[in-house]
């Protein structure tokens, strides 16, 4: 049978094949050639009549995420919130950038508009040509916006803990009454609420997934390949780069940098090209890796 795996916990993977769960153990030997199944991939399974079965073999991906850990998505909703915890551009920049290079769209929503007024940061996201949606699970506001998105798709939600990832869904869809938490202590951290990545399956055509929110920002993107096809993580970039006097320029404040100018004309926020800049900063220095044996 083939299936989809829709949630995995300790060593556990629940399958559903034609809305049936299956609850399956994968093959040892995936462990062993270092391809553990995710949640979202497409396997194959051998099951028995108790809804107990083992998965035979996970077919080609379209893409995978180690964080949020699931496999082809389509598109990665990137919540934010207004305060607890404030939006962070680095965070969001590194988000957008990694859907770039996994061929995810990404969609930026800014949730808890009761809270504050989230103008500044919309246009940051608009002039750099994504789409970009105000919501609040408290007011419902924002609700059939994030709906048109997530027809007949498979996408993600994915943001700091605590940003309210889960209520929206909970807004969207009642009947999944998924646990939500307060953001309390005095940091403003959520607590982790989330403890593990579910896809749905819904109504508007597609799945959607609540993952675990994260508190940091994280190392996905060191990679060398991620490094060599940076720029195209920030096609916003590319109209302007034309414009760059030197053919090879980096963007990381050569004399006559198109980019630059463009920021300095209003035409792209500052903060997307301080975060290329950072992310640049952070892979300048990887290398392939050395083939010297260590001794
Ligand atoms: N004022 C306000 N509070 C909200 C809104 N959405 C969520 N919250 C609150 O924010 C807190 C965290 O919400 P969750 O939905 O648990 O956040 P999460 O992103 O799922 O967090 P993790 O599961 O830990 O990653 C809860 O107390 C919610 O009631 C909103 O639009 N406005
Ligand atoms: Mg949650
Ligand atoms: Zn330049």
């Amino acid at each position: 049978m083939t299936g989809l795996i829709i949630k995995a916990i300790s060593g556990f993977y629940y399958v559903s094949v034609n809305d049936t769960v299956y609850e399956c153990r994968a093959r040892g030997s995936f462990r062993k050639e270092g391809a553990s199944p995710l949640v979202g991939d497409v396997v194959d399974i051998t099951a028995d009549e108790s809804l107990k079965g083992v998965i035979e073999s996970i077919h080609p991906r379209k893409n995978s995420l180690i964080r949020p850990a699931v496999a082809n998505l389509d598109k990665l909703f990137i919540v934010s919130s207004f305060v607890t915890p404030a939006p962070n551009t680095l965070i969001i920049d590194r988000l957008i950038a990694l859907c770039h290079f996994y061929s995810i769209t990404p969609v930026i929503v800014f949730n808890k508009s009761d809270l504050g007024d989230f103008t500044e940061f919309k246009e940051i996201y608009e002039k750099s040509g994504y789409k970009t949606i105000i919501t609040s699970a408290s007011k419902n506001e924002g609700i059939e916006d994030i709906k048109r998105e997530i027809e007949n798709c498979v996408c993600a939600f994915t943001g700091n803990s605590g940003v309210g990832k889960s209520s929206l869904l909970n807004v969207l869809f009642p009947t999944l009454n998924l646990q939500t938490g307060e953001v309390s202590d005095k940091l403003g951290r959520g607590r982790h609420t989330t403890r593990h990545t579910e896809l749905f399956k819904h109504s508007y055509g597609g799945y959607v997934a609540d993952t675990p929110g994260f508190s940091s920002l994280d190392s996905q993107l060191f990679t060398l390949e991620f490094k060599e096809q940076m720029v195209a993580c920030f096609p916003d970039f590319e109209p302007f780069t034309h414009n760059c006097r030197f053919l090879d320029c980096a963007h990381i404040g050569e004399s006559g940098c198109g980019v630059e100018a463009a920021v300095k004309a209003g035409e792209l926020s500052k903060t997307r090209l301080d975060s290329y800049q950072s992310i640049f900063n952070e892979l300048k220095d990887l290398k392939p890796y050395s083939k010297t044996k260590k001794r």
